[in-house]
């Protein structure tokens, strides 16, 4: 799961990315692949995992992780190559959801591109540059698509009409995610994979003292668009990121910070992308949290655990985290009955705790 932090020149980006290295840093007890400078790999924090693990007497708790990729150089007119131009672009289409971080505090030392403050204005200036993007995308495939398509083979037919729509939408302003992929060519959108058709968390970047909200324009236009909304401080969650644990919470506390910004960001960067979690725990084995789209069935989850149990799948033994953590464990809710047998078509509900019963 990969996520993209953009947003205009000293907007806080590096600082909030900053703050998200060094919490998965921190949190690594358990060994993560290396990865580029520019990626901050973090833990996803989730009491059920930990409900389970201590339920099963599981260790180490292994929560699931998403990265976050610092994306630099977009400015006004990168579409048009400014900047870093369309290499920045070419990152941000391999994300899956986009963090598109947004400057609502008034500190003078920090320079403005724009040189005043004004986060929709903001907002339009980088999502205008991404619509371009998009537009000079959909008609660069279009050309091709509409050559391929004399030949009238159904889903090329489909997948021209469509791009034909998207052009059309996308010069008045409109997002690609407003105009739906055809039924009929399934692979039409990840051909594409339009930035302006991404999920979007707009981060206010607030001041230390400011505001635990975002602004209520900034609000109204997220609601508007689909795409949520939340306020972080980048400096001072950059600041907190640099103590211990304790001495954190002490100065959080002090500050009335409430609950870690980055915590309350991590989570709501996970909804954006409407997973939901299954997870696998053992006596004195690891207990996992897995990521998942809906509608996943118990064979496509065994195979996201490792592909020997998606090959020789027998069954899944599956019981609600819930209902695991009252049983006590897996003998007391195979007593109940909570523990069921499930075959490969199951659909894996969110917090299911599963065993994979499997032939190697
Ligand atoms: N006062 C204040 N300054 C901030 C805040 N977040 C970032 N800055 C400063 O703004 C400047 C640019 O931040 P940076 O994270 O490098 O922005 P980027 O260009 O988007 O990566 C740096 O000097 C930061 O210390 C904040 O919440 N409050
Ligand atoms: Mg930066």
């Amino acid at each position: 799961m990969r996520i993209g932090i953009v947003g205009l020149p000293n907007a806080g980006k590096s600082s909030l990315f900053n703050a998200l290295t060094r919490a998965g840093a921190g949190a690594a007890s358990y060994p993560f692949t290396t990865v580029e400078p520019n990626v901050a790999v973090v833990p996803v924090p989730d009491d059920r995992l930990d409900a389970v693990a201590e339920t099963v007497a599981a260790t180490p708790v292994v929560p699931e992780t998403i990265a976050f990729h610092d994306i630099a150089g977009l400015v006004r007119g990168a579409s048009r190559g400014e900047g870093l131009g369309n290499r920045f672009l070419a990152n941000i289409r391999e994300t899956d959801a986009i963090v598109h971080v947004v400057r609502a505090h008034g500190d003078e030392q920090v320079p403005h591109p724009e040189g005043r403050v004004d986060p929709v204005a903001d907002v339009e200036t980088v999502e205008t540059e991404l619509l371009l993007a998009d537009l000079e995308q959909a008609e660069r495939r279009l050309e091709r698509v509409a050559r391929q398509a004399k030949s009238g083979e159904a889903a090329t037919v489909a997948e021209e009409a469509w791009l034909r729509e998207l052009v059309v939408a996308l010069g008045e302003g409109c997002p690609a995610r407003a105009v739906p992929p055809p039924a009929r060519a399934p692979e039409a959108l990840r051909a594409l994979s339009p930035l302006t058709a991404k999920p979007v968390l707009y981060v206010a970047n607030v001041g230390e003292e400011g505001p635990a909200e975002p602004p209520p324009e900034l609000a109204a236009r997220a609601s508007g668009a689909g795409a949520g909304s939340l306020a972080v401080s980048a400096r001072l969650e950059a600041e907190l990121a640099e103590l211990d644990a304790a001495e954190a919470a002490t100065m959080r506390a002090e500050l009335d910070a409430g609950e870690s910004g980055l915590a309350r960001l991590v989570r709501a960067a996970f909804e954006l992308l409407e997973l939901i979690s299954f997870f696998t725990a053992g006596q004195a084995r690891e207990a996992r949290a897995h990521a998942i789209e809906r509608g996943t069935t118990a064979w496509g989850a065994a195979g996201k655990v490792h592909s020997d149990m998606q090959r020789g799948f027998v069954r899944a033994e599956v019981v609600g985290w819930d209902e695991l953590v009252a049983a006590g464990g897996y003998a007391g809710a195979r007593e109940r009955a909570t523990l069921r047998l499930e075959g490969r078509d199951y659909e894996v509900r969110d917090g299911d705790v599963i065993t994979v019963r499997f032939t190697p």
